[in-house]
């Protein structure tokens, strides 16, 4: 059995179309318009979202009533999907953002500020996360013919955000992505070990580069309720006395698995300290309906990055 709490929330109609008006009003009435002139009108728009969204959301992530939380959005009141790219971006493109994007963006900023990494999808905030051709199985996002392992979004740095927002525009593929939580009825006294500075999560195949990766305890914060951070799909540096006990966590969430299969419309919010996540392999189609969706890193709190950002209104973070 799952110990994995998971609320739904089914936007109406009338709220549907006040989110629409927001996006458009961020945007300017333009059909596109470059990222850095809507990412802060993101930010002050998801103060607008009507409150009993921010409420079920804010409710289920900040006071800790579920790990995760579905705000699904009926794509037929929205402007059309746009069609999903083939590739990730190539360098050096000024981001722009559309109404898809601008909605993603404000419904992440009602958790906290979106950012990224100088070493993934070449720096650019808004990253797709599509099955490409030639990647079926490789450890990444952009696999498909393997299962993507359980893991924290950027478990590597303690400067990973505590959000993990995800925006689904295409799925006929019916691919699940996975969730699992601590499971508190399986801890034993080796567990302590777990909350030592002692491990080094390597870093998702997705970032670029890397250069060293900082020792960091998998569990902190409560002794019985823990927030965790773990890396299933890469190796683990730990010492020799404590790998066993690591094992023994990764298998006790991959016994907790749950699957959730997300439709075109739906805002997945996760708790990126209290939930680990996944994908289940499933059948790529190079068509435009395959699988499509966006991600969004999000920080509850941007200043504790400040020391790898150029400016304080920048989402960009010096990864290493
Ligand atoms: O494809 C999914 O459902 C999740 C992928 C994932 O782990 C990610 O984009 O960080
Ligand atoms: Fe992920």
């Amino acid at each position: 059995m799952s110990s994995v709490i998971l609320h739904r929330h089914a936007v109406k109609k009338d709220q549907v179309d006040e989110i629409v008006e927001l996006c458009h009003a961020v945007l300017g009435n333009r059909d596109v318009a470059p990222l850095g002139e809507v990412y802060w009108p993101s930010h002050l728009a998801a103060s607008r979202v009507p409150s009993e969204i921010r409420d079920v959301v804010q409710r289920s992530i900040i006071h800790e009533k579920a790990h995760a939380v579905v705000v699904s959005i009926d794509p037929a009141f929205l402007p059309e999907i746009p069609d999903c790219p083939k590739t990730h971006r190539p360098p050096g493109l000024q981001e722009e953002a559309g109404f898809w994007d601008v909605l993603a963006l404000v419904m992440a900023n009602v958790m906290g500020y979106p950012f990224t990494w100088s070493s993934i999808q070449n720096g650019y905030l808004q990253n797709d996360v599509i099955p490409v051709a030639g990647f079926e199985s490789e450890l990444s996002s952009r696999s498909s013919k393997i299962d993507f392992g359980l893991h924290t979004e950027d478990a590597f740095s303690s400067l990973a955000g505590e959000i993990l927002a995800l925006q689904c525009r295409y799925n006929d593929a019916q691919a699940a992505t996975t969730l699992a939580a601590y499971d508190s009825r399986i801890v034993t006294s080796d567990f302590d070990r777990l909350f030592e500075s002692e491990f080094q999560i390597m870093p998702n195949v997705s970032h670029h580069e890397y250069s060293s990766v900082e020792r960091q305890p998998l569990l902190y914060g409560l002794r019985d309720k823990p927030y965790f951070r773990i890396n299933a799909a890469q190796p683990i540096l730990a010492p020799d006395t404590a790998e066993g006990t690591v094992k023994e966590f990764i298998a006790m969430l991959e016994d907790n698995i749950v699957g959730v299969v997300l439709e075109p419309g739906d805002h997945l919010v996760v708790d990126n300290t209290r939930v680990a996540h996944g994908r289940s392999r499933f059948k790529y189609s190079a068509d435009d309906h395959n699988r499509w969706l966006r991600r969004l890193y999000v920080a509850s709190d941007l200043r504790r990055s400040r020391h790898r950002r150029s400016s304080a209104e920048s989402w960009l973070v010096e990864a290493w």
